[in-house]
């Protein structure tokens, strides 16, 4: 049984976060999770304070176990969501694209661990002082909103600069992944494009099947130029947005394009117009299976790399 810290901190069997994906990680999956004992994390995303209400009660109707709630700080939604969590006393919050110094003080009030995605040493430096519990180092073979550095030049000096926990996230799908991220220094893992594939995962199936047919080089990252790059599934609308991008569309209508494009992959599971985030790791996820099995069958693929290192030590 693979155990550390953060465990111990939150309570939970395996040092497992499901990432707060947004439009995807609703109060179903985040409950899937928990109940199979990892950290679930319900995205707010761009939603308002009432979804995630809503969210975080289906969510506990379903689990006593500890759960998350993930703030994407560029929402014009946040401070709302940023109360709702505090009212609802979720057990933890984790943060993204973004600073969340303002509201730190007021999660702490409300007794919540508050877990920021950290994407470089300033930041991290800058949230241990703020009182963060732990950190989520996340490196840019994850889906989504992009940081420059990998998980592997990212998780080492992220905990040279820190104290606290720290969460590796970006590129982990497997046991592999788990052992390595412990090997620089992690406690622990988020996995995101790993729980796409759970079956308590309300994604498109279109979506899902993209996932599980997707190949080695199937990501790619668009929007550079206008400050969030964004790494998704190499499909024809991703590959026209580069294309505008990179051939001078104005910014207004490089925004247009790209808004309500992961609505439309989520929940219409549109190839055309749809943008489907994922990260690097899409080609690893091989099957569908409950949220559970994943997070059992990860930890159980660990252990015998971990307890096997030592027969690299002459
Ligand atoms: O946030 C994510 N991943 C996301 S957010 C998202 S929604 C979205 N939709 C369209 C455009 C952009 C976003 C989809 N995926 N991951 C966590 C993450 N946070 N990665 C990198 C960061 C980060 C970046 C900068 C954290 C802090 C930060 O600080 C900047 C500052 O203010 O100094």
């Amino acid at each position: 049984m693979i155990k550390s810290e953060i465990c111990e901190m939150l309570g939970i069997r395996y040092p497992v976060f499901q990432g707060g994906m947004a439009w995807i990680a609703d109060g179903k999956l985040a409950a899937a999770v928990s109940n199979g004992g990892g950290l679930g994390i319900i995205a707010a995303g761009n939603a308002p304070g009432d979804y995630v209400r809503e969210q975080i009660r289906i969510a506990r109707a379903s689990t006593a176990a500890p759960i998350g709630v993930n703030i994407m700080l560029m929402s014009p939604f946040s401070s709302e969501v940023a109360q709702v969590v505090a009212e609802e006393r979720v057990e933890v919050v984790t943060t993204g694209a973004g600073n969340p110094s303002k509201y730190m003080q007021s999660w702490q009030e409300a007794g919540i661990r508050v877990i920021p995605v950290v994407a470089s040493v300033a930041m991290a430096k800058l949230m241990t002082r703020l009182g963060a519990s732990a950190l989520i180092a996340e490196g840019g073979e994850s889906g989504g909103h992009v940081g420059e550095l990998t998980t592997m030049v990212l998780v080492p000096q992220i905990c040279d600069a820190t104290t606290l926990p720290v969460i590796a996230a970006g590129g982990i799908a497997d046991g592999r992944g788990v052992a390595a991220a412990l090997m620089l220094g992690a406690c622990g893992v988020q996995m995101g494009t790993r729980f796409l594939s759970a079956e308590e995962c309300s994604v498109h199936p279109k979506y899902k099947e993209k996932i599980l047919k997707a190949t080695d080089l199937c990501t790619m990252v668009t929007g550079k130029r206008l400050g969030h790059p964004v790494r998704s599934l190499r499909t024809q609308f991703a590959r026209e947005y580069a294309k505008a991008e990179y051939g001078g569309m104005p910014d207004e209508e490089l925004e247009a394009l790209g808004s309500g494009a992961l609505r439309l992959a989520v929940q219409e599971g549109d190839e055309r117009q749809g943008c489907f985030l994922s990260g690097q790791v899409a080609a690893m996820v091989k099957k569908e299976q409950p949220a559970a099995a994943i997070i059992k069958e990860v930890m159980e693929e660990a252990e015998p790399l971990l307890l096997g290192a030592s027969k690299w030590v002459k």
